[in-house]
C-alpha cells in the first residue's frame, strides 16, 4: 500500500530479490499506470532497469485497488499537520482498504514512520471491523532505514527491526523480511520498533544540530568551524557531524516531532535540535541579504548573487522539504530587483527558479553563496575578488 520512495522499491526488490508477487497498490492512477508500464516515478539509480524486470515477468503489476493477498504492507507517508502533530490518517485509510480482504494466517505490516502505538491503534480499527480475526492474523511494526540514493543496496543490507504485537507476528514477519534482507532482522515489540524509528532520525538530528549550533557560535568568534570540528573529531570519543545551511528531507526534519508532540515535557533536547536546524536557514538567509547591502554601500550597485544547490543534501536531484530552496526564495523575496542566479546542476530546469549553470553564475557573480555541497562546486577556485559565504564546507581542507 503505496509506491512512493520506499514502498516502490521495496515491492521491487521484494520480487526481485525474494521472488514474492507483488500487487503495488497506489490511490495514484498516474503512478499505478507507470509502474505498469515499467516507468519508474521515483529518482533512484538503477531502479528502474529491476522495475522493467519484475514487470515483465508478471512479479510485480500496480493497481489503484488492492488484491487479496497473504501479506499487506502500509507504506504511505506520515506528514505532520500544521501543529507538527503527527497526521496517521493516510495509514489509517490504507488500512481500511485492506480489512475487508484480511483471512485468517495473513500478515500485516505498517513500514511508515508512525508515533508511538499507531500499531496497536490500527490492529483496534481492523479488529472493531472484523473480530473474528482476532488472534488470527499477524500484525507488525518494521520501519525502514534506506538512504535515498543507495537504497538497492540498503533495502537489501540494511539491519532492520522487527517489532510485532506478539512474538508469533515478529516471527512471521522476520519470515517475510528474511526472503530479500541480507542484514540481520532484530526482534522486538511494536512499540520499541516504531520508537527506534524515530529515536535514529531524532539522533542525527541533534548531532547535526550540534554542529550547527558550532557553527554559529565559530561565526561570531571568528573560527573556522570546519578546522574546529576538524580538530575535535581527532579525539578517539568525539565525531562531530557536518554544519549546513539546515536540515531537509521528509525524514530527519519531521520525525522528531513525532516525539515533541506526544512527549511535549520530556523531550526538550530533540525539541532544542528542531529550533537550531530550522533557525539555521533563516540565520543563513539574513547573512546572505546583510551581505548584498554591505556590497551596495561600498560598490554603489547592487550585486549580482550566485545561489548554488537547491537540494536538500549533496550530489541528489530531491529538492523536497529543502532548506537551501527556502533561503533562496527567503533572499529573492526580500530583494525585488536583484541579479540572483540559481544553480542546481542535479536538474534540468525548475518550475519557479531559471537555472544557470554553475560555471556562468560562478564567473558572473559577486557574491557566491554555497547552499549544497554538490561534488562539481568543489571544482571551483577561490578568489579574494568574490564575497564567499560557504555554508556547507564547499573549501573546507
Ligand atoms: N545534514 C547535515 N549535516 C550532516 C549530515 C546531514 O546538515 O553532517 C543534512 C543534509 O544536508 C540534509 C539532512 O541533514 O539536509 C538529512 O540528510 P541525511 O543524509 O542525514 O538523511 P536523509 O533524510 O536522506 O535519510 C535519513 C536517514 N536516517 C539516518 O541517517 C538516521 C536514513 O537512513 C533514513 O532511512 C531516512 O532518513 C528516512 O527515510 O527516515
Amino acid at each position: 500500500m503505496g509506491l512512493g520512495y520506499i514502498g516502490l522499491p521495496t515491492a521491487i526488490i521484494a520480487a526481485k530479490e525474494g521472488g514474492v508477487d507483488i500487487v503495488g497498490v497506489d490511490i495514484n492512477p498516474s503512478v499505478v499506470e507507470q509502474t505498469n508500464a515499467g516507468h519508474l516515478h521515483i529518482i533512484e539509480p538503477g531502479m528502474e532497469e529491476m522495475l522493467r524486470e519484475v514487470v515483465n515477468s508478471g512479479k510485480l503489476h500496480a493497481s489503484t485497488k488492492p488484491e487479496v493477498s497473504d501479506a499487506y504492507f502500509m507504506v504511505v507517508p506520515t506528514p505532520f499537520k500544521g501543529n507538527h502533530e503527527p497526521d496517521v490518517s493516510y495509514v489509517e485509510a490504507a488500512t481500511r482498504a485492506v480489512i475487508p480482504l484480511l483471512k485468517e494466517g495473513d500478515l500485516y505490516v505498517i513500514e511508515s514512520t508512525s508515533p508511538v502505538g499507531t500499531t496497536e491503534q490500527m490492529a483496534k480499527i481492523i479488529f472493531n471491523e472484523r473480530p473474528e480475526l482476532e488472534g488470527q492474523i499477524f500484525i507488525a511494526y518494521c520501519p525502514e532505514r534506506v538512504l535515498p540514493g543507495n537504497v538497492i543496496y540498503e533495502l537489501v543490507h540494511n539491519d532492520r527491526v522487527i517489532g510485532g504485537l506478539d512474538e508469533a507476528s515478529t516471527k512471521k514477519a522476520q519470515e517475510f523480511y528474511g526472503q530479500f534482507v541480507k542484514g540481520t532482522l532484530h526482534p522486538t515489540n511494536a512499540r520499541t520498533a516504531e520508537m527506534c524509528k524515530l529515536t535514529e532520525n531524532s539522533s542525527r538530528d541533534v548531532q547535526i544540530a550540534f554542529a550547527n549550533e558550532l557553527s554559529l557560535i565559530c561565526d561570531k568568534a571568528s573560527i573556522n568551524v570546519w578546522d574546529l570540528i576538524n580538530l575535535a573529531n581527532k579525539h578517539p570519543r568525539v565525531n562531530i557531524l557536518q554544519p549546513g545551511c539546515g536540515v531537509g528531507g521528509h525524514c530527519i526534519a519531521v520525525d522528531p516531532y513525532f516525539i515533541t508532540a506526544d512527549f511535549p515535557a520530556e523531550s526538550k533536547i530533540i525539541a532544542a535540535a528542531r529550533e537550531i536546524n530550522n533557525y539555521k536557514a533563516f540565520w543563513c538567509a539574513e547573512k546572505v541579504k546583510n551581505a548584498m547591502l554591505e556590497f551596495e554601500l561600498k560598490h554603489h550597485r547592487k550585486p549580482v548573487v550566485a545561489m548554488m544547490g537547491l537540494a536538500f543534501k549533496p550530489d541528489i536531484d530531491d529538492l523536497r522539504e529543502s532548506p537551501a530552496k527556502q533561503i533562496v526564495s527567503r533572499v529573492m523575496q526580500s530583494c525585488n530587483n536583484a541579479d540572483i542566479l540559481v544553480v542546481e546542476p542535479n536538474v534540468k530546469s525548475h518550475n519557479v527558479f531559471k537555472l544557470t549553470d554553475y560555471r556562468e553564475a560562478y564567473d558572473k557573480a559577486d557574491i557566491v553563496v554555497f547552499l549544497t555541497a554538490h561534488k562539481p562546486f568543489k571544482s571551483l577556485p577561490w578568489s579574494d575578488d568574490k564575497v564567499i559565504l560557504d555554508f556547507c564546507g564547499i573549501f573546507k581542507k
